[in-house]
């Protein structure tokens, strides 16, 4: 019993050594190969117009703004946009205004739809790319870069200008 315990054992630990590079080499591809394989199907860009992008000016000493703009969805599926970036903030989130009981707040939420063939309006008090943590002054007048980002892969590049509102 114990001799032929013993030589599962070993063989079986023969078969997981055999499998180890394997599985090893596997994950390392097998991780940013789906990622990247959705990247080159997704070069179109998103069918989306963008109107009136701004981002309020704050002064030096605030370090949080936000950007405001009117997206317009093209095509006939909504697009999901599930993130904003950057190099002007650390952390550009989408956010939402909330109310309740006349408290005015504000909720990161995970992603923000442009409807079918319809509009979505990123406005002071209501929906919104915050821009948290600055890391310079922002001049008025100055054209600023976002990108938005939606659920499948592909991306929108959005020129903002600085505005006092
Ligand atoms: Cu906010």
């Amino acid at each position: 019993m114990t001799t032929s315990r013993k030589t599962l054992t070993a063989a079986g630990l023969a078969a997981l050594l055999a499998l180890l590079p394997a599985l090893a080499s596997q994950s390392t591809h097998a991780a940013p190969a789906s990622k990247w394989t959705k990247a080159p199907a997704k070069t179109q860009p998103l069918p989306v117009t963008v109107q009136g992008a701004t981002v309020a000016a704050v002064p030096p000493s605030i370090k949080d703004t936000a950007a405001y703009m009117t997206l317009t969805n093209r095509s006939k599926q909504p697009i999901k946009l599930v993130g904003a970036a950057t190099s002007l903030a650390a952390h550009p989130m989408l956010m939402i205004t909330t109310r309740s009981g006349g408290m005015m707040g504000m909720k990161m939420v995970p992603s923000l739809t442009i409807p079918a063939g319809g509009k979505l309006t990123l406005h002071r008090g209501g929906d919104h790319v915050m821009l948290m943590g600055l890391k310079r002054p922002l001049k008025v007048g100055e054209t600023v870069t976002l990108t938005l980002t939606a659920e499948d892969g592909r991306t929108l590049k959005v020129s903002a200008t600085v505005k006092k509102n």
